[in-house]
């Protein structure tokens, strides 16, 4: 039998999607049917993966496609599953990552018209009116599947979009009837439906951006997430290193510049105060950021300049947005970088300047790293989040892809794991929590031979649905190393509130509703859903030997470990 949703596995498998992360319900039976089918035949199609948890399976699929760049596919149930996606749709349109969502849609038939037709309650219950507005505004394309017979360029399409510049999610449902209709095979290219290709800065802009940065005493580059083309962090070193500009990462989702390098000038995130580097720039180039910095706390000098290149300079997602900006390019980050160094062949450079400038981003940066090591050394009875950083980077070692979802330790967290290659660490680029767990299933599933460790915080580790990530991540062996900055509650919300109300009742208040005494046994939670080894450490003596442990767990037993580590309360 060949139907619709065998064209649909059958596009997933043309396209190079390796996973379907799927959590089934009512509206799958034609899908279910296929795969077994499929499978009885020797038909090749993507693995599936069994997600008791929307959420996770959305984030498994961002994590694959982060290291990847590849979509890969989502199922879900009808409405709702679809709400169940939560906060990871809003995380995969934030941080623009390709994912593939399929939802199945209720019945359009009650009589036993057509094969699908209804026959539970539920689907009375699953019929709403429009059930692609659940997830539209965060949807590069949404579209139904009205029938079988053009599935394949549905899909394909759906791809198209997914992986042009801004990437993002997609979203197609198919209503039961319609993914149980028999059709004939079509044949398909993939390479008829290409990506767009990465657009280039016009070559005067070039040419002017080279000059202003030449000119400058202080050129610094800004930027959040240029590093998700590791191709575009060779070529910012490259420039950053002939011209000698600094580079100041804001909110940084991705490792976007080695930290080690004498240019690297640190990174900012809610910092509530002024950034020295970016207030002392007179040139600011802003690559790849959706908020490099906020005007409130931080902000350039009036008197710098202002650049940005950016895949989507207007931020078309967000009703809010401006920088005094001069000039906007919309372009990709790793073409417009390779052209800022041809033409750096081309042109004289002032290497007096250049060496100038490099002393001056040279010296900050030695400051910073003194910095750092004062404060990552042990003291008193508490283990501090430096310490605990530390511990695990020289454990880990280089090339350990860390997973930061660290929240008010997320700075410490990429401060003191110190990464210096690209594609070593991923922060979540959205702000809906939770999306650590899945995402290092993803990125293992992408990844067999690294080693992955996630560096959460305790109220993150609950967002994450610990129960579903554990049990999967045995049963598709997907060992990673869990660090949970346990700080017993939420402090970034006492952060929040003490920032707009510094002097007010809350900053008197013992208690702001924002603590879990007693807190859980987050580790046990992981044992009990997946066997993974647990440890809670509350000395400083104890963590060298818990990162130890817990690392031989993942590395030679091949199983999570959950290192459950007490700091200071909130
Ligand atoms: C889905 C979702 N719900 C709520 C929030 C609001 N929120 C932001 S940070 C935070 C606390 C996170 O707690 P934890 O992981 O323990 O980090 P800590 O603040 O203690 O460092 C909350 C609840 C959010 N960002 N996303
Ligand atoms: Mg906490």
């Amino acid at each position: 039998m060949y139907t619709a949703s065998t064209a649909m596995l059958e596009a997933l498998q043309e396209a190079g999607v390796s996973y379907i992360f799927a959590n089934f319900g009512s509206d799958h039976p034609a899908l279910l049917e296929a795969i077994a089918e499929a499978r009885a035949l020797k038909r090749p199609i993507p693995a599936v993966v069994t997600c008791p948890n929307e959420m996770v399976a959305m984030s498994c699929a961002y994590g694959y496609a982060q290291l990847t760049g590849r979509a890969q596919a989502v199922v879900v149930h009808v409405d709702c599953g679809t709400q169940s996606l939560g906060g990871a749709v809003h995380n995969a349109a934030k941080a623009r990552v390709p994912v593939f969502v399929f939802a199945g849609l209720s019945p359009f038939t009650q009589e036993g018209e057509a094969r699908g037709s209804r026959n539970e309650f539920i689907h009375w219950l699953q019929d709403v009116y429009d059930q692609r507005g659940i997830v539209r505004q965060y949807m590069k394309y949404d579209n139904e599947l009205r029938t079988a017979r053009n599935v394949k360029q549905i899909v394909h399409r759906s791809l198209q979009f997914a992986h042009s510049d801004p990437k993002g999610p997609v979203y197609l449902v198919g209503a039961r009837e319609v993914m149980e209709e028999e059709t004939e095979s079509v044949a398909a290219d993939v390479a008829d439906w290409p990506p767009i290709a990465p657009v280039p800065i016009a070559e005067a802009a070039v040419a002017g951006l080279v000059d202003a940065i030449q000119k400058a005493a202080k050129p610094l580059i800004v930027t959040s997430y240029l590093g998700r083309n590791q191709a575009a962090v060779t070529e910012l070193v490259r420039f950053c290193g002939r011209l000698g500009v600094g580079v100041l990462e804001s909110v940084p989702s991705v490792v976007n510049f080695p930290h080690n390098d004498p240019l690297y000038q640190g990174n900012h995130w809610s910092h509530p105060f002024q950034n020295r580097t970016l207030a002392e720039a007179d040139f600011i180039l802003v690559i790849d950021s959706d908020v490099p910095w906020i005007p409130t706390v931080s902000k350039p000098s009036d008197k710098a300049a202002i650049a940005i290149i950016d895949v989507d300079p207007l931020k078309q997602s967000m009703p809010l947005w401006h920088i005094k900006a001069r000039q906007c390019y919309r372009a990709d980050a790793a073409t417009a970088l390779a052209q800022l160094n041809a033409r750096l062949d081309q042109v004289e450079i002032d290497d007096a300047a250049a060496e100038r400038r490099r002393r001056h981003y040279a010296k900050h940066h030695r400051e910073r790293i003194a910095e750092l090591a004062r404060l990552e050394a042990p003291g008193g009875d508490v283990v501090t989040p430096e310490y605990l950083t530390a511990c695990v980077r020289r454990q880990v070692g280089p090339d350990a892809v860390v997973v930061n979802e660290g929240i008010t330790n997320n700075h410490v967290i990429c401060d003191h794991m110190a990464r210096g290659k690209p594609g070593t660490m991923f922060g979540i680029a959205g702000s809906s929590l939770g999306w650590s767990g899945g995402a290092a299933i993803g990125m293992k599933l992408a990844a067999p031979d690294k080693t992955f460790v996630v560096m959460s915080g305790d109220g993150t580790y609950m967002f994450s649905a610990p129960s579903t990530v554990h049990w999967m991540a045995r049963r598709y062996r997907t060992p990673f190393l869990q660090v949970i900055f346990n700080n017993r509650g939420w402090k970034a919300p006492k952060f929040s509130t003490l920032a707009v109300h510094p002097d007010g009742f809350a900053s008197r208040a013992g208690d702001l509703d924002l603590s879990f005494d007693p807190p859980p046994d987050y580790s046990g939670i992981a044992t009990a859903a997946g066997g993974a080894f647990a440890c809670i450490i509350k000395r400083p003596e104890d963590v060298e030997a818990g990162v130890a442990e817990g690392l031989r767990a993942v590395r030679e037993e091949q199983r999570c470990a959950v290192l459950d580590v007490w700091l200071e309360h909130l």
